[in-house]
């Protein structure tokens, strides 16, 4: 049950029977999350006037430049979530490594696993673009009272037990979903209170928006030639518009709005796609699937996938149902 402008507590405690584990449990993991979310939306605003937004000089596995900001986040992101005794371990796209965290009893009883981008489409920060931070939450699949082990973490997507994002853009919200719908929460800043405002989001079935880089077009597979070029036909509902900011969560909200489909298949500097499997397309795809739309690599469900290595890549195609089966249809 949810009402407009109810705060984002309220709705957790009101929806907590949803959560099929102890209760308090979700409380904890959502309220360390937009605990963080707070704090990175402050800082992510004001990128402009402190120095904090030039390159950390570091890069992380993915060998691209740590931005200051991502460095921050990531920071904010895996205190928040340690100081909660709820989680025993975290993956982040910013270590190469998952991090163990022991619990205060050293004795490892914590029960959650969490994976999560911290902010993702950084590079869009220095010119003032929306960025996002992705998270996704799995039970841990190895004993309770044992280390984590990374068995933990290489889980399907389709044994998420919650999933959401942080779109810091012209107002942050905070999107998530315990596999009961998805619903999205504003910031209200002077107040650091989130309200309901968008309940129970769903995909619509069709879309007349399409987001790829068009850049990387003489790379796509020829499926995704096809389909592109089906977008731009004149024809009885088409041409569709190309809309590609370039940062994924404000592209898939966006399109979860309107009506959409997202793609960044395999191209020639990333044969496997760019996206990240655990992190990124995952907890992308338990949102889509929960909104009533579909996520795909182009032939199988993206939460099908067995996970070999925590930064693996997939294609990633995701967004309203018809239009993503269209383009299946165009690979098969
Ligand atoms: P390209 C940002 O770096 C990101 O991971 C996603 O947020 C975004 O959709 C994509 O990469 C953009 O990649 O190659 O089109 O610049």
């Amino acid at each position: 049950m949810s009402r407009k402008n109810q705060t984002l507590g309220e709705f957790i405690i009101e929806n907590q029977t949803d959560f099929p584990y102890a209760s308090g449990e979700l409380s904890r993991l959502i309220n360390s999350i937009r605990l963080a979310a707070k704090m990175v939306n402050h800082e992510v605003n004001k990128a402009g006037l402190v120095d904090i937004t030039g390159a950390a000089g570091e890069t992380n596995i993915q060998g691209e430049d740590q931005q200051k900001l991502d460095v921050f986040a990531n920071n904010t992101f895996i205190n928040s979530l340690t100081n909660r005794e709820i989680v025993c371990g975290i993956a982040s796209e910013e270590n190469d490594d998952f991090i163990t965290i022991k619990g205060h009893k050293n004795d490892h009883k914590n029960k959650y696993v969490v994976l999560i981008d911290p902010l993702d489409g950084s590079s869009n920060i220095d010119v003032n673009v929306s960025v996002g931070t992705i998270f996704s939450i799995y039970r841990r699949s190895t004993p309770v009272g044992t280390p984590v082990t990374i068995e933990d973490f290489l889980q399907p997507g389709n044994l998420q037990v919650a999933a959401g994002y942080i779109i810091y853009g012209t107002s942050t919200m905070l999107v998530y979903t315990t596999g009961h719908g998805v619903n999205g929460f504003t910031l209200n800043p002077a107040l650091g209170t989130y309200y309901l405002s968008h309940p129970n989001m769903r995909f619509p079935e069709n879309g007349k928006i399409y987001s790829v880089n068009e850049g990387n077009y003489v790379h796509f597979p020829q499926g995704i030639k096809d389909y592109i070029k089906y977008c731009q036909e004149e024809k009885e509902d088409r041409p569709y518009t190309s809309r590609y900011i370039g940062s994924l969560v404000s592209d898939i909200h966006r399109n979860m709005i309107k009506g959409g489909i997202y793609i960044y298949p395999g191209i020639s500097n990333y044969p496997e796609g760019k996206l990240r499997l655990l992190y990124e397309c995952n907890p992308m795809a338990f949102i889509t699937e929960q909104a009533g739309g579909r996520a795909s690599d182009g032939y199988q469900r993206i939460m099908d996938i067995k996970p070999t290595e925590l930064h693996q890549r997939t294609p990633f195609v995701c967004g309203s149902m018809n239009m993503v089966e269209k383009l299946e249809s165009f690979m098969k």
